[in-house]
C-alpha cells in the first residue's frame, strides 16, 4: 500500500465547542470536511505522535464507521511516508502513529475510550461522538480528541487544531487500505514499505475489569438480586438506544444478575439512537420516567446519554435526584466505595453553574473544593495533580479521578453502593441528607436553536448591564419575593496547576439571599444558539417544596434582567431540568 498527498482547502467553523466538534452529519459528509478535521488533529500533536498508538471509538452513531475508515488511512498515511531518514548525522525512524486500538464496530463509550488510554499508556483517543445529540443521517456528528491522560484535550490544544484547520492545504491518505473492524483482532498493514497496525478489541472488556476494581460487585450482586431477607432491589436501567447498551448488558445483566426483560430497556445501540433524543433528563427520558412513576416495584431509575458519560438517576415512583445533588451524596458517602477506602478521598469539584450542595459537604469533611468552567476537561489538571477525587456538573455528569471522563454506569453504580451500604430509598438518603445540610434548589431553563444574533445581543445586554457600577446593591422583586444584587461577573477562571486562564465562562447574578442566576451560551450545539438559564437558592430548613415553586421568582427576576422573551421571541424554554 501507498500513501498520497491530497490537496485540499480550509473549512469555517472547524472550533471545538465545549466537548470537540459538532456539527450535522451532512456537514462531516462534504468531501474533505472530515479528513481536514483529523489531520489537524494528527498535526496538533507534532513531534508526540511518531511511533504513537491512539484509541478510536464512539457512541455507534450515524457516520462512525465512514468516520473510522478516514481515521485509518490518514493515519496509515501520515504514519509511516516519511520513513528512514538522517537527522544530525543520526539515522532517525520517523513512524508517527504506529497504531491504531479501535472498539469492535467502532463502538466505545467515553468513558472507555478514557479508561483505554490511561489503561495502555497511549498518546491519545478520538472519541466520535455528539454526546446527547440526536444521531442519524439528518443529526449531528461529532469529533472529539483526548489527551494522555484520558481527558478532553485542553483550550490550549483545540485552539492550535482550529488554527490549523484555517491554514490546511493537504493531507495524507492510504486510499487502498481498507480495513475490517467488525471482528476482534490484531492486522497489521504494509505502507509505503512499513508496518501500520490496527488492533480491534473487545468494546467492553477493559471497562468492565475498571468497575470491578472499584466496587465490591459481589455485595451490588447481592442487591440486585436479593437474598434471602431481601427482596431484589429493582433497577430500571435505560440505554435510551446509546452506547451504553453493550456495557448495561455485560454489567447489568451477566455481572449483576439484573432481568433482561424487567430491569434493562433500550439497550441495543443504534445508529439513529431510534429517532430519540439520547439524553438522560425529565424531558427527554420522560419515557422512563413515566415508566417508573406507574410501577411501584421500581427502586432505582437510571438513564444514559448516547455516549455514556452522563446519567440520571430517579428513586421510587420517579423521585428525581438533581445532579448537583447526586454530586454531594456521592461525595458523603465514599467510604462505601472500595476504590476510595484505597485510594484515598482528596478534593472536590464542581463546574460553575452547578448547585452548591457539595460544597458543603466539602466544607463538613475538610476536603479542598474547586469551581471550574462548565466542561470536564477543566478537571484533569486537579485530578492529575491528586488533588481532586470526585466532581460533577449539573448537566448529568458526575465522576471521579478513576479516569478523565463522566462516567454514566460509574455513577449508577455508586448510588448503588450507597443504597447497599446504607440500605435506605433513594428519598430518604436524599431527606436525610437536607436534613444534615440544608437544600440547594436548582433549576436550568434551556432555550434551544435561538437566533444566534439574538442570543449574542442578550448576552451583550446582560455584560451592559452587570457593568452599570450602580447594579450591584439594585433590587428585583417578583413573586412576592425581592432580591438585592450582591455581585455580578462574567466568570473566569485561573487554572491552579498550569495557571491558564479561561474568560467569558458565563454572567453570573448573586443575591444577598445566596440565590444566583447564571446566563451562558452553549457549547454543544450545531444549529443556532442554545441560552441556558441557571437558578439556585439555598434554604437551611424549607427542604422539602417543589424545586419549581421554589426558584419561581428568582427565575423571573432572571428573565426580567435578561430580557430573554424580548430578544429571542420565546415565551417557553424547551427544556426545564
Ligand atoms: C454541555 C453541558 C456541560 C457538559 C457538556 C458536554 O455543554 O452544559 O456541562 O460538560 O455539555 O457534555 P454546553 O456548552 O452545551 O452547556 V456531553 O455529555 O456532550 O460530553
Ligand atoms: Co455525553
Amino acid at each position: 500500500l501507498s500513501s498520497i498527498v491530497v490537496p485540499t482547502t480550509p473549512f469555517e467553523g472547524q472550533k471545538p465547542g465545549t466537548s470537540g466538534l459538532r456539527k450535522k452529519v451532512k456537514v462531516f459528509m462534504e468531501k474533505n470536511y472530515t479528513e481536514n478535521f483529523i489531520q489537524c488533529i494528527l498535526d496538533a500533536l507534532g513531534d508526540k505522535l511518531q511511533g504513537s498508538t491512539l484509541i478510536v471509538g464512539g457512541d455507534g452513531r450515524y457516520f462512525s464507521k465512514q468516520a473510522i475508515n478516514i481515521i485509518i488511512r490518514i493515519a496509515a498515511a501520515n504514519g509511516v511516508s516519511k520513513g528512514v531518514f538522517l537527522v544530525e548525522g543520526v539515522l532517525t525512524v520517523d513512524l508517527k502513529v504506529a497504531k491504531l486500538i479501535i472498539g469492535q464496530r467502532g463502538i466505545l463509550s467515553t468513558p472507555a475510550v478514557s479508561s483505554l488510554i490511561r489503561t495502555h499508556k497511549v498518546l491519545g483517543g478520538i472519541v466520535l461522538t455528539a454526546s446527547h445529540n440526536p444521531g442519524g443521517i439528518r443529526n449531528d456528528f461529532g469529533i472529539k480528541f483526548n489527551i494522555d491522560n484520558g481527558g478532553p484535550a485542553p483550550d490550549s490544544f483545540t485552539d492550535a487544531v482550529y488554527d490549523l484547520t484555517r491554514q490546511i492545504k493537504q493531507y495524507k491518505f492510504t486510499p487502498d487500505l481498507d480495513c475490517d473492524f467488525a471482528q476482534t483482532g490484531v492486522q497489521t498493514f504494509q505502507v509505503d514499505g512499513r508496518d501500520f497496525v490496527v488492533e480491534v478489541i473487545d468494546s467492553s472488556e477493559n471497562y468492565v475489569t475498571l468497575m470491578k476494581q472499584i466496587f465490591d460487585f459481589e455485595k451490588l450482586r447481592e442487591l440486585i438480586k436479593g437474598t434471602a431477607n431481601r427482596p431484589p432491589f429493582q433497577v430500571l436501567i435505560d440505554s435510551m438506544n446509546g452506547v451504553t447498551g453493550v456495557y448495561v448488558t455485560r454489567i447489568f445483566v451477566e455481572e449483576l444478575g439484573a432481568n433482561p426483560d424487567t430491569n434493562v430497556r433500550r439497550i441495543i445501540p443504534l445508529d439513529n439512537f431510534g429517532e430519540i433524543h439520547p439524553d438522560p433528563n425529565l424531558t427527554y427520558a420522560k419515557d422512563l420516567v413515566d415508566k417508573v412513576k406507574a410501577d411501584a416495584t421500581y427502586d432505582l431509575g437510571a438513564a444514559f446519554d448516547g455516549d455514556g458519560d452522563r446519567n440520571m438517576i430517579i428513586g421510587k415512583r420517579a423521585f428525581f435526584v438533581t445532579p448537583s445533588d447526586s454530586l454531594a451524596v456521592i461525595a458523603n458517602n465514599l467510604e462505601c466505595i472500595p476504590y476510595f477506602k484505597s485510594n484515598g478521598v482528596h478534593g472536590f469539584a464542581r463546574s460553575m453553574p452547578t448547585g452548591a450542595a457539595v460544597d458543603r459537604v466539602a466544607a463538613k469533611l475538610g476536603k479542598e473544593m474547586f469551581e471550574v468552567p462548565t466542561g470536564w476537561k477543566y478537571f484533569g489538571n486537579l485530578m492529575d495533580a491528586g488533588r481532586l477525587s470526585l466532581c460533577g456538573e449539573e448537566s448529568f455528569g458526575t465522576g471521579s479521578d478513576h479516569i478523565r471522563e463522566k462516567d454514566g454506569i460509574w455513577a449508577v453504580l455508586a448510588w448503588l453502593s450507597i443504597i447497599a451500604h446504607k440500605n435506605m430509598s433513594i428519598e430518604d438518603i436524599l431527606t436525610e441528607h437536607w436534613k444534615t445540610y440544608g437544600r440547594n434548589y436548582f433549576t436550568r431553563y434551556d432555550y434551544e436553536e435561538c437566533d444566534s444574533n439574538d442570543a449574542g445581543k442578550m448576552m451583550a445586554h446582560l455584560e451592559e448591564t452587570i457593568a452599570d457600577p450602580k447594579f450591584v446593591g439594585k433590587e428585583y422583586s417578583a413573586g412576592g419575593k425581592t432580591y438585592k444584587v450582591k455581585q455580578a461577573d462574567n466568570f473566569s477562571y485561573v487554572d491552579p496547576i498550569d495557571k491558564s486562564v479561561t474568560k467569558n465562562q458565563g454572567i453570573r447574578i448573586l443575591f444577598e439571599d445566596g440565590s444566583r442566576v447564571i446566563y451562558r451560551l452553549s457549547g454543544t450545539g450545531s444549529t443556532g444558539a442554545t441560552i441556558r438559564l441557571y437558578a439556585d437558592s439555598y434554604e437551611k430548613s424549607n427542604v422539602t417544596s417543589d424545586a419549581q415553586d421554589m426558584l419561581k421568582p428568582v427565575v423571573e427576576v432572571g428573565l426580567e434582567l435578561s430580557r430573554l422573551k424580548e430578544f429571542t421571541g420565546r415565551d417557553e424554554p424547551t427544556v426545564i431540568t
